[in-house]
């Protein structure tokens, strides 16, 4: 079967946090990622996120207890981008999506001037890929705030970070427009409301009350929505006309477990709250109904002035990304959980699941871009989809990962399918193209990358960069389209 769309961008994604390592260069700043250790995993298909007390985050930056922070190192990155870019290119990509770290171009959130160091290193990734013909897609903000806009501000709870993160946006447009296709400002903005700590730059064991936590959650949300049309309206006038601006939203698609009404009801209250709310505020520009009962009955306050609303309204996103990586169900009660290691789920008896819980549906995603379609009308690009395994390398340097070519065809082929049946999705970009450090296990052990890196969990190894088979399935669909 050949896929329909020539135009389509095909490509991967990473996370500054990830791959960068230099964790200090150039003046760089921590941020709260960096100073979560890699801890052994007794159970995979926990929870991952979160976990350290401010203390135990704050005794890491002098380190005393010699932990390992995987973060800090990422995959070297910093020194290897043209090797890397170099393979992006050889594997066929026409689209990377990478991001900036903030801590790069502010260290301390409100210098005077921006980072030269960080500035030049952007610029040359930026470069490298120009030159090998890819397009770029920036995340601006990929779960990691600065530590010192934690320090000074408190985070994004306080509404005096949206003028800092605009300010750092104004940089970025400024000394990179003409070599970024498509802005995100923020990566998976949803998990603002899972994790504070990850999502907005505050310490979780910093409330007394679950409605405090909730309504800070929801706070920093607003600030962070509102921050996002501030750089869209910004955006407009100072990038060059074809630069697109999109959200993106960590996206889990939900069934009702059977169907009794009741939990028919549930999956969709679930669904609302947890993933059309945010499409509905940054597509449609307006906060809906049923979030502000569900605020009422939680005891929740937020703050939103008028000034806000009008901002939201007259700056939606020309475009709606999100990350797809699985399904799950939902009941009013729920017997077997399933993970998503930062959330969790219901089972479902029809799916396998990843050594980590997360439950591998293909089909969830042409229901997902076609319910997308529906709802909203406007371009869709799938940001992240992969799978995470534990793989080692074999006698001949490479992984015969066809469990991943299995993954990744299959989601290429409902893709097609909806472009069949009339949705518009101009672009997908797997995570990753290269192993990286995992978001929430912060393991370097749980790999999805078509290119092996020779590091395990505690940064030991070469380093080195390993093609692993589905490179060249990859590299082949390239050429021949044929899924
Ligand atoms: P890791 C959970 C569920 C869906 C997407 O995740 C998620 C998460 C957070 O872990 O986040 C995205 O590495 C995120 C990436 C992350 C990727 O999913 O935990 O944008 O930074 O690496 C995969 O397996």
């Amino acid at each position: 079967m050949k896929f329909i769309k020539d135009d389509f961008l095909w490509g991967g994604a990473t996370a500054a946090s990830q791959i960068e390592g230099a964790y200090d260069a150039g003046g760089k700043t921590l941020t709260l990622l960096e100073m979560k250790p890699f801890l052994p995993i007794k159970d995979r298909t926990a929870i991952h996120f979160g976990g350290q007390t401010k203390e135990e985050m704050l005794e890491s930056i002098e380190n005393k207890k010699n932990l390992h922070y995987p973060k800090r190192f990422g995959i070297d990155f910093y020194h290897r981008y043209k090797e890397d870019i170099a393979l992006f290119k050889e594997a066929g990509m026409n689209v990377y999506r990478m991001s900036i770290a903030w801590s790069r171009i502010f260290p301390n959130g409100d210098d005077k001037e921006p980072s030269k160091e960080g500035i030049a290193f952007y610029r040359n990734v930026l470069t490298e890929c120009k030159k090998a013909g890819i397009k770029v897609m920036v995340t601006m903000h990929h779960f990691d705030t600065p530590y010192e806009i934690t320090k000074k501000w408190g985070g994004w709870k306080n509404r005096e970070v949206i003028d800092l993160f605009v300010r750092y946006a104004k940089v970025l447009f400024k000394e990179f427009d003409e070599m970024v296709d498509y802005w995100l400002p923020f990566n998976e903005i949803n998990v603002a409301i899972w994790s504070t700590e990850v999502g907005l730059g505050v310490f979780e064991s910093d409330f007394n009350s679950k409605s405090e936590r909730n309504s800070a959650a929801y706070q920093g949300l607003h600030h962070q929505f509102v921050a996002q049309a501030k750089v869209i309206e910004l955006g407009k006038k100072m990038c060059k006309l074809q630069t697109q601006f999109g959200c993106m939203v960590a996206n889990i698609t939900t069934y009702s477990l059977d169907c009794n009404p009741i939990n028919e009801m549930e999956n969709l209250k679930s669904q609302q709250i947890s993933r059309w709310f945010f499409y509905d505020v940054v597509a449609k520009g307006e906060y809906p109904n049923y979030i502000k009962r569900n605020w009422k009955e939680n005891d929740i306050n937020v703050n939103i002035d008028e000034q806000d609303l009008k901002l939201l309204k007259n700056n939606t996103v020309d475009f709606i990304s999100f990350s797809y990586y699985m399904s799950a169900t939902v009941a009013v009660e729920l017997s077997q959980k399933a993970s998503g290691n930062v959330s969790m789920g219901g089972k479902n008896p029809f799916l396998k699941a990843t050594e980590w819980g997360w439950q591998i549906d293909p089909i969830g995603l042409r229901i997902t871009l076609n319910q997308m379609w529906d709802r909203y009308q406007k371009p869709l690009f799938i940001a992240e989809n992969g799978i995470g395994v534990l793989e080692t390398l074999n006698d001949q340097n490479t992984v015969e990962d066809n469990y991943r070519i299995e993954y990744l065809s299959e989601h290429f082929k409902q893709i097609n399918e909806a472009i069949k049946d009339g949705v518009d999705v101009f672009g997908y970009t797997m995570w990753t193209p290269i192993d990286v450090v995992s978001a929430s296990t912060n393991e370097m052990s749980k790999r999805y990358g078509m290119i092996y890196v020779d590091y395990d969990d505690y940064h030991n190894g070469t380093g080195n960069r390993f093609k692993k088979k589905s490179f060249e399935w990859f590299q082949n669909f390239m050429k021949t389209k044929e899924l």
